[in-house]
Formats: structure tokens, sequence, C-alpha cells
């Protein structure tokens, strides 16, 4: 397993010529944190001030699947072109790229659970049909009644066998969340 960092891009996307996977969610829900935990290395940069990263980053994973790392959503401090600067950027990535998708996964803190713009994607991931597993992170910090309560929440939107539970603190969901990269 071998995760190389391929480039950061606004719209200027790689040939289409491996399948690829894309990982999205609002800023700090652990997107980096999980690509390193599937990568198993730091190869994704992990933030430590949220909203840093603006562009579309384009990992190699065994030189065959291209793993991607939108920007996060939701950042309270953005100001509103920025905001629309990232719907467009999203909107132009989804259109270009919609065939070569095979998976998107969005990730949702499980203690923090399903936020309105959350709720947004997962309307506008079902509208455009793409293939989807929602992977609820940071469950080492979630108590019992919060997993609970974000799982009711996701359940309304996917089955149970679209939703992933993931720690990267502890390791957890790294198996599950390849084996559906891989396959
Ligand atoms: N407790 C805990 N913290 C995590 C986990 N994953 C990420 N974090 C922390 O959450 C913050 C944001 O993580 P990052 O991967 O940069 O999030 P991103 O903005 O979605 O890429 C960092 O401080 C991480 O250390 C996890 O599984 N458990
Ligand atoms: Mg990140």
């Amino acid at each position: 397993m071998k995760v190389r960092f391929l480039k950061s891009t606004v719209d200027d996307f790689p040939p289409p010529d491996r399948p690829e996977v894309v990982f999205v969610g609002r800023s700090n829900v652990g997107k980096s944190s999980l690509i390193n935990l599937v990568a198993g290395s730091g190869v994704a940069r992990v933030s430590k001030s949220p909203g840093r990263t603006r562009m579309i980053n384009y990992f190699l994973l065994d030189d065959r699947i291209f793993l991607v790392d939108v920007p996060g959503y939701g950042f309270a401090r953005v100001p509103k072109e920025e905001q629309e600067r990232w719907k467009r950027m999203m909107e132009r990535y989804f259109r270009e790229r919609k065939e070569n998708i095979k998976m998107v996964f969005l990730l949702i803190d499980a203690s923090v659970g399903v936020q309105s713009l959350d709720r947004q994607m997962l309307e506008w991931l079902q509208f455009i049909g793409v293939p989807f597993t929602v992977v609820l992170t940071k469950t080492d910090r979630a108590s019992q009644k919060e997993l609970s309560r974000t799982l009711k929440q996701v359940r309304e939107y996917v089955g149970e066998g679209a939703i992933v539970l993931s720690s990267a603190k502890e390791g957890r969901g790294k198996k599950e969340i390849l084996s559906r990269i891989l396959s």
C-alpha cells in the first residue's frame, strides 16, 4: 500500500485514466487524518487551523487509484465570496469527474452529528447520483448517546451498509474503508 501526493489544483485535473475516490466533509471533520490512516503515512497534512486547505488535492494509491481530498465546508469565519468560490469549485469538480468518481466518502463527526450543510451535501450527492458512503469520524471521543443520535440522523439518508465508523486515533475503520476503496 503506497500513497503519494500527486498535485493540488482548482480545475486542472489529471487525465481520468484511473478510478477516483473522494473525501468530503466539514472543515476539521478529520479528512486528512482519515487519508493518512488509510495511507498508513502522513501524506495528507493534518491541519491545526481549519479552512486552510483551499485546493483539491490528488493522491495516488498504489499508482492505480486517485484519492481526492477536497476543501472542507462550514468553516465559520469564511467570507461569502470564499463560500461561493468553494461552491463553484466543487460543482465543476463533480461535473467534470462524475464518470470517474467510483465512491464518495462523506465524513461526519460522530459526536457533532449531521449539520445543515451535511444535509445539503447528502441531498446533493443523492441528486447527482454518485455512490457514497458515510464515515462517522472520531468515534473515540463520541459518547454512546451521541453516536446513536448521529447514526439515527444518517439512517434517514442511507442504509446501514453505507455507514462506516472510524477513529484515526484508534485506527478504527481502516480495513473497512480500504476494502471499499479497492473494490
Ligand atoms: N480524537 C480524535 N481526533 C481526531 C481524529 N481524527 C482527526 N482528529 C483531530 O481533528 C483535527 C482535524 O483533523 P484533520 O484531519 O486535519 O481534519 P480535516 O480538516 O477534515 O482534514 C485535528 O486536530 C486532528 O488531530 C480522531 O479519529 N479522533
Ligand atoms: Mg484536511
